[in-house]
C-alpha cells in the first residue's frame, strides 16, 4: 500500500511552496501527512483547478478547517481527498467549489465530482453517518454535511451522500441558526438536529431531521423557550445524555439568551416526537433553569458523564448586604421527564478557577467576602458564619476559613505561612487554607475533609 513516510513532509514543504502557496504551512493545508508520490500526483489534479482560477477555501469553523481533507467517505479502506475552492472570477454564480478526489488503483487522483454553493464562504464541515449504509469494508460511508455561511448570522445546512462518483442531496439547503449531529433515537445513526431562531416571525424551534427513504426528512419539531434573544455566546448547543432510571438517553441542551440572564431547553427523542422536557406548557418557558449568573456554564461537575445545569443562587456578604460577587450553584441532573435532581453544591469561583462542595450545615449558614493582594500575588476568600436573623450588638464577624489562590514569587513561603497549609499545587499556582478557632462557629470539617471539598474549575 501507500506507506512512504519517509521525507514526504520535507517534499510536501518543498511542493506546496512551488505550487504557490507560500503562506501556510502544509499541516494547516492538509489534515493528513501524505506519502510523496500521492501527494504528488493529489498536488497536480489541484493546481489545475488552482490555475484555471480559483484559491483556497477552507470552511471557517469546526474541526476541519484545512482547504484539503482526506477521508474515507465511501469506506472501501481508500481516502478520498476533498478540497476547497474559491473561484476567482466575479461571473461565477456559484463561487465555491468542493472537489471530492478518488484515488485509483494506480495511486492517480480523479474528480468524482464537485459540489458548488452560492456563498462567500463555507462555514464548517462535517463527515457523519447519516443514512446507515455500509461500505466495502462493512463499516458505515460518511455523508457530508455542510454549512454554507451567507453572512455574520445566516447559515445554510446541506448534506449529501457520496456513493462513488454518485452524489446525491439528502437535504436541500435550510437556514439555521445552530445544529447538532446526534444519534437521538439510538439507531446508531446520527440525526440532524436544527435550531433556528427568527426573531422576525417569532419562530424558536428545534428541527429534527432523520434519515428515510433517501432523504433527510424534517419528522418533528418542538419549540424552545419563548422571549429567547438569541442563543447564548458562550455555550454551544451540547449533545449529550441525561440519566434516567440507570440508563443513558441521548439528549441535547440548548442554551440561549434572555434580557435578564439565560434558559437552558433539554430536547430528547420519545415515542417519535422531539420534546422540549423543560419547557413549562402554561408559560412556554424552561423556567426550572433560568439564571441570571450567565457566566457558568453546564458542566460535569461530579465527572459521571452527565452534564449537570448549574443553579445559581447568590451568597450574602458578613455585612448582610447580598451582592452578585459570591454563588452558591446547585448543580441539577434531569430525566426524561424533565424533572431535577440535585447532584451537588458548591461555591463557585469562576474568577479564581476552583469552586468548593458545600457541606449541608454551611448551606443558608454563610457569608463570604473577598481579601486580595494583587501585588503580591494572593487572592482570598473568606468564609463567615451568617445568620439571615440580625444579630446583637455590632460585634465585627471574623472567618471561619480563608481559602487562597497564590501566584508569584515565594508563594510556597505564603503557603506554608503560620496556619496555612496546602490545597492542591499547581506548576505555577498554589491553592491554600486556613482555619481561624476564633470565629466562635465550628464548621465541622478539618483540613483533610476541605481537601476533598476544594476541585479546580
Ligand atoms: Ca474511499
Ligand atoms: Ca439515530
Ligand atoms: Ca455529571
Amino acid at each position: 500500500m501507500r506507506k512512504k513516510w519517509i521525507g514526504a513532509v520535507i517534499l510536501s514543504v518543498v511542493l506546496l511552496c512551488l505550487g504557490g502557496c507560500a503562506f501556510s504551512s502544509p499541516e494547516e493545508l492538509y489534515a493528513v501527512p501524505k506519502a510523496a508520490e500521492d501527494y504528488r500526483n493529489l498536488q497536480e489534479q489541484i493546481d489545475k483547478v488552482r490555475s484555471a482560477g480559483a484559491e483556497y477555501a477552507g470552511p471557517l469553523f469546526g474541526t476541519n478547517t484545512q482547504p484539503v481533507q482526506l477521508m474515507d467517505l465511501d469506506e472501501d479502506g481508500v481516502q478520498e481527498a476533498i478540497a476547497f475552492f474559491r473561484a476567482t472570477s466575479a461571473e461565477d454564480p456559484d463561487p465555491l467549489k468542493i472537489y471530492i478526489y478518488h484515488q485509483t488503483a494506480d495511486g492517480t487522483y480523479e474528480v468524482w465530482n464537485i459540489i458548488e454553493g452560492d456563498a462567500p464562504a463555507i462555514n464548517s464541515i462535517s463527515y457523519e453517518d447519516l443514512d446507515g449504509k455500509t461500505g466495502p469494508s462493512g463499516h458505515m460511508d460518511k455523508e457530508l454535511v455542510v454549512s454554507w455561511r451567507l453572512s455574520d448570522k445566516i447559515y445554510r445546512l446541506e448534506a449529501f451522500s457520496i456513493t462513488g462518483p454518485e452524489v446525491e442531496t439528502l437535504l436541500p439547503a435550510v437556514s439555521y441558526t445552530d445544529y447538532v449531529l446526534w444519534d437521538m433515537d439510538k439507531d446508531n445513526q446520527k440525526e440532524i438536529v436544527m435550531i433556528t431562531l427568527n426573531t422576525v416571525d417569532s419562530v424558536y424551534q428545534a428541527d429534527y431531521y432523520d434519515y428515510q427513504s433517501g432523504q433527510m426528512m424534517l419528522r418533528s419539531s418542538a419549540p424552545l423557550s419563548g422571549k429567547i434573544t438569541g442563543l447564548a455566546s458562550n455555550t454551544k448547543p451540547l449533545a449529550s445524555y441525561l440519566y434516567n432510571n440507570g440508563i443513558a438517553e441521548p439528549a441535547i441542551f440548548v442554551t440561549s439568551n434572555l434580557i435578564t440572564g439565560i434558559i437552558t431547553d433539554i430536547f430528547t427523542w420519545q415515542k417519535d416526537k422531539l420534546v422540549n422536557i423543560t419547557l413549562n406548557p402554561s408559560t412556554g418557558m424552561s423556567d426550572d433553569t433560568f439564571r441570571l449568573n450567565t457566566s457558568i456554564s453546564i458542566q460535569d461537575i461530579n465527572n459521571d458523564g452527565y452534564p449537570e445545569v448549574p443553579r445559581p443562587t447568590a451568597l450574602p456578604t458578613p455585612d448582610a448586604v447580598s451582592s452578585l460577587d459570591f454563588w452558591q450553584v446547585e448543580w441539577m441532573q434531569y430525566d426524561l421527564k424533565g424533572n431535577p435532581t440535585v447532584v451537588s453544591t458548591t461555591y463557585y469561583n469562576g474568577e479564581d478557577g476552583w469552586y468548593l462542595a458545600m457541606p449541608e450545615r454551611w448551606q443558608g449558614q454563610v457569608a463570604l467576602s473577598r481579601l486580595d493582594n494583587t501585588s503580591s500575588g494572593e487572592r482570598g476568600v473568606l468564609f463567615y458564619p451568617y445568620s439571615a436573623e440580625p444579630s446583637e450588638g455590632n460585634a465585627t464577624p471574623r472567618p471561619f476559613l480563608s481559602i487562597y489562590k497564590l501566584t508569584g514569587p515565594n508563594r510556597k513561603t505564603r503557603a506554608n505561612a503560620e496556619g496555612r497549609f496546602v490545597l492542591l499545587e499547581e506548576d505555577d499556582v498554589i491553592y491554600a487554607a486556613e482555619f481561624h478557632t476564633d470565629s466562635g462557629w465550628d464548621c465541622g470539617v478539618d483540613q483533610e475533609g476541605l481537601k476533598a471539598l476544594f476541585h479546580l474549575i
